[in-house]
């Protein structure tokens, strides 16, 4: 698929010490490699109801990441997937009564159009879920021939023939478990090697990995796993967290070529499992999303790759933050909405938007309000103004307090902090250095993707 646009990205003179970012499983803050090409997948959207402002958050979120590995002088190989087939999308679709390809096209076209106004930088491959079907089906094929994936005889809740991931089989020794044995890392990489959970002797137990991303109990899995996608009741499954990888066509559900499969369609998490596989190494650097695709999303994906490769699927785990309004998540389901298309059409400008996103840290749970846009339309305005008025020689320590706090775990508000002190001091003044001025201008723009000047 394409992606969106880009400005260029300013070159800034000096570089970002190296990063350290928060990895989800263990919950601390872990150095990124800074040796080597980097590699991220953030989950993308499933196309409708785009793009709310926590979509929006997510994106600017690894956008940020993107923006101060580059910075750091490494490149960054990024992918990101759109659900451009799946259950909500065919059910929203149905209830509105429109084709679900054209809702599908015509949301990722709003998306990309909201991506490009609010300065992400596009990934390098932009892939939806149906162009990967025919590189998923071989792979779901795999699982079933290495004995970690069965098939569901008909009941009342679908016919004969869906395809079920084994949380207990995978990882079972006939599938590599002694590889796995040996190196008693999770899902998330060696992180955890001491740990050797659900290791004896040179026997994986089953279902050991279940747990290395999310670090849930099974109990507290199973609410959520029915809340995310999940259907635990469904009969004839071996445990009820085991995941959906193929679903048999249905009358009335669009449905592809499965070779052995049958016709059907990919599960959920499959489909980011296999395009990571296919565009970036594995293991690849960083995988991101929100916190609600900790589990079962990444958990299970995580366990879908191990099983097709032996080796984990990223190094580390990064999740944003929740954005709520009134109350309570934004959520597509229930409906409390504010979409950065709207917010564009009322005149708002992007760049503040991009700023009332950056006042927040990126892993907090926040609720957008008008008084958070006008602070950031206020800041805007600040730091505009304080552009004719910059100091001498004061660019070189603003820039480097901002790498600063952007290395340590994307910290914006601290970055934003600096800028904020930089701007009162520049205003006071006028009239000032226009070549500090421009560097900031440049720094604003490479490392927090805002432009102040046109
Ligand atoms: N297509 C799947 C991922 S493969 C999906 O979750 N799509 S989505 O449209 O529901 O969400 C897209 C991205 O936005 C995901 O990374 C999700 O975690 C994130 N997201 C969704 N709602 C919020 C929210 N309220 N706050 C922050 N991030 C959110
Ligand atoms: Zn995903």
């Amino acid at each position: 698929m394409k992606s969106w646009k880009t400005r260029p990205v300013p070159v800034l003179p000096g570089s970002m010490p190296p990063l350290k970012l928060q990895e989800t499983s263990s919950g601390r803050l872990q150095p990124l490699p800074a040796d080597r090409p980097a590699s991220l997948y953030v989950c993308g959207i499933t196309p409708y109801d785009a793009t709310h402002m926590g979509h929006a958050a997510t994106y600017v979120a690894f956008d940020l990441l993107n923006r101060a590995w580059r910075d750091t002088g490494v490149s960054v190989q990024y992918v990101q997937n759109v659900t451009d087939v799946d259950d909500p999308l065919l059910e929203r679709a149905e209830r509105d009564g429109v084709d679900w390809r054209d809702l599908a096209a015509q949301q990722t076209d709003l998306f990309r159009a909201d991506m490009e106004a609010l300065n992400v930088l596009p990934p390098n491959s932009y892939i939806g879920a149906v162009e990967a079907i025919e590189w998923i089906v071989p792979r779901i094929e795999e699982l079933v021939a290495g004995g970690v994936a069965y098939t569901v005889p008909g009941d009342d809740g679908g016919p004969a023939g869906d395809v079920y991931f084994s949380v207990d089989a995978a990882l079972a020794p006939a599938t590599g478990a002694e590889t796995a044995s040996h190196e008693a890392h999770g899902a998330d990489g060696a992180a955890h090697e001491a740990d050797g959970d659900g290791v004896s002797g040179n026997r994986v137990d089953a279902a050991w990995w279940l747990g290395q991303v999310s670090r849930l109990s099974t109990e507290d899995m199973l609410p959520l796993f029915a809340e995310r996608g999940g259907d635990p009741d469904r009969q004839g499954k071996r445990n009820p967290l085991d995941p959906l990888l193929w679903r048999v066509a249905r009358s009335g559900e669009p449905s592809w070529e499965g070779g052995s499969l049958g016709a059907g369609r990919p599960g959920w998490h499959i489909e980011c499992t296999v395009i990571s596989q296919r565009f970036l190494p594995s293991p690849f650097t960083v995988q991101g999303g929100g916190s609600d695709l900790i589990f079962p999303h990444h958990e299970m994906g995580a366990g879908h790759a191990y099983a097709l490769q032996h080796v984990p699927m990223a190094e580390h785990y990064a999740h944003t933050g929740m954005v709520g309004l009134d109350g309570e998540k934004m959520s597509k389901s229930k409906g409390n909405l504010v979409l950065v298309s709207r917010l564009r059409a009322d005149g708002v400008e992007p760049a503040a938007i991009r700023l009332a996103i950056l006042a927040h840290h990126y892993r907090s749970d926040w609720f957008w309000t008008d008084a958070v846009l006008a602070e950031a339309q206020q800041r805007l305005a600040r730091w505009r103004a304080a552009l004719s008025g910059a100091a001498d020689g004061s660019a070189a320590s603003v820039i480097t307090e901002v790498r600063a706090a952007l290395a340590q775990d994307l910290d914006a508000p601290r970055a934003l902090a600096a800028l904020d002190r930089w701007a009162a001091a520049a205003t006071a003044a006028a009239p000032g250095s226009t070549s500090d001025a421009a560097l900031v201008s440049d720094a604003v723009e490479a490392l927090l993707g805002v432009v102040l000047e046109a």
